[in-house]
C-alpha cells in the first residue's frame, strides 16, 4: 500500500506533464485534475487514511509536497500570463494615428439640386423653403386650378383628414405652394427658387415614385417678358449640361402659367445622332415652364396690371437621370452602397 502511494507520488513527480504553455483553460484543467475535491491528490489522501500509522509520516510529507507543487505550478503560470499581457501591452505603438473612419459622401440627389440652385443664385435668385404639408388654396386654389382639376383627386394626392368629410390637407404635389406664400409675404421684385420634396399617389416604377424632388423658379416684377423666360432658360441649360446644349420650347398647358411651354434640350449623350435615352429625337424633355397666370398674381395678392413673372420646374430626378445615365429611379431610394459610391467624387 505505502509503496504503491510512493511509487505513484514520484512516477507524477517525475512525469513533468502538464507542461501547459499559454491557456488558462488547461491551468483550470490541471488544478481539477490533482486539487480538484475528486482530482488526484484528494484521492491520494483518501487512500493515505487507510495507512498504519507508523508509515504515516513519511507518505504525509510526499503528499504535502506533491500537493504544494501542483500549487507553486499554478500560481507560476499566473505569473506568467501576467507578464506576458504586459509585455505585450507594451509593444502597442500608442502614439500610432488610429484607423480612419470611413467617411460618407452627398447623395447625387442633393449634389444636383445643389448645383441647379447655385445656377441660380448666380443670376441673382435666393432659396425659399416651406411646409411638406400645405392646404388646398397654397397647393391648388391659389394656383388657379379648377375645382374639378384631377390633381384634386385622391388618386394622384396624398390628402391628410384635417376633420372628418373635411380634406383640404395635404402633402404638397410641387413647390409652388412655396412660391405662393412668398408672393402673398412679399413685393415684387421676387426672385426665388423653390427646391425640396414632393409627393404623388403614384405606383412606384423605373420611371415613377411617390416621393420626388423637385425645383422650382419664379421671377415678378414690371415688365418681365417671355424673352427674359427664354434668355434664362437657355442659360441655365448651358450652364447645367454644357456650352454646346441647345434649347427648343414647345406649347403646353400648366393651370398656374399663360402661355406655357415644355423646354427639351439636344441630347447630351448622342448629340442628335440618335440613341435610347431621347429616343432616336435628338431632344430631351428636361422642365416646365411659363408666364405666370394673372389669376395666380392677383390670388397673391400682386397686381397684375403692374406685374408680370415667368415660373418653371424641374425634376431633380430626371435631371440627374439625364446628367449621370442613371436608369431607375429606385436606385435613388434603395441607398446600396454600390450606386452611391459612384458620385462620392462629385462635389
Ligand atoms: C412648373 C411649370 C410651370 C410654377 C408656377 C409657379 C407659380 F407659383 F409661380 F405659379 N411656380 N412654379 C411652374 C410653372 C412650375 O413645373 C413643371
Amino acid at each position: 500500500m505505502k509503496s504503491t502511494i510512493l511509487d505513484y507520488i514520484k512516477e507524477i513527480q517525475e512525469s513533468n506533464i502538464e507542461q501547459f504553455k499559454d491557456r488558462a483553460a488547461e491551468v483550470e484543467q490541471f488544478r481539477i485534475k490533482y486539487l480538484g475535491k475528486k482530482g488526484v491528490i484528494a484521492s491520494l489522501f483518501e487512500q493515505f487514511k487507510a495507512l498504519p500509522n507508523d508509515q504515516k509520516k513519511e507518505v504525509g510529507q510526499m503528499l504535502n509536497q506533491l500537493k504544494n507543487a501542483a500549487q507553486e505550478r499554478i500560481e507560476a503560470f499566473k505569473a506568467f500570463v501576467e507578464q506576458q499581457e504586459e509585455a505585450s501591452a507594451s509593444q502597442h505603438d500608442l502614439t500610432m494615428p488610429a484607423d480612419l473612419a470611413q467617411l460618407g459622401s452627398r447623395h447625387v440627389l442633393s449634389v444636383v439640386m445643389n448645383e441647379i440652385c447655385e445656377i441660380f443664385a448666380r443670376i441673382g435668385f435666393t432659396v425659399a423653403e416651406s411646409v411638406e404639408i400645405e392646404d388646398d388654396w397654397h397647393l391648388f386654389s391659389a394656383l388657379n386650378f379648377p375645382p374639378d382639376h384631377p390633381a384634386r383627386d385622391m388618386q394622384d394626392t396624398f390628402f391628410v383628414e384635417k376633420e372628418e368629410g373635411r380634406q383640404d390637407v395635404a402633402l404638397r404635389t410641387h413647390t409652388s405652394s412655396v412660391q405662393v406664400r412668398v408672393m402673398e409675404h412679399s413685393k415684387p421684385p421676387i426672385r426665388i427658387i423653390a427646391p425640396g420634396r414632393v409627393f404623388r399617389n403614384e405606383a412606384i416604377s423605373a420611371r415613377a415614385h411617390c416621393i420626388f424632388h423637385q425645383v422650382e423658379a419664379l421671377y415678378v416684377d414690371e415688365k418681365v417678358s417671355f424673352a427674359d423666360l427664354k434668355q434664362t432658360l437657355l442659360y441655365f441649360a448651358k450652364e447645367m449640361f454644357g456650352e454646346q446644349t441647345q434649347i427648343r420650347l414647345r406649347p403646353s398647358y400648366f393651370p398656374f402659367t399663360e402661355p406655357s411651354a415644355e423646354m427639351d434640350i439636344s441630347c447630351n449623350i448622342c448629340h442628335g445622332e440618335g440613341c435610347n435615352i431621347c429616343k432616336h429625337t435628338g431632344w430631351l424633355e428636361i422642365l416646365g415652364c411659363g408666364m405666370v397666370d394673372p389669376n395666380v398674381l392677383e390670388a397673391c395678392g400682386i397686381d397684375s396690371k403692374k406685374y408680370s413673372g415667368f415660373a418653371l420646374g424641374m425634376g431633380v430626378e430626371r435631371m440627374a437621370m439625364l446628367k449621370y445615365q442613371i436608369r431607375d429611379l429606385r436606385l435613388y431610394f434603395e441607398n446600396d452602397l454600390r450606386f452611391l459610391r459612384q458620385f462620392d467624387n462629385i462635389i
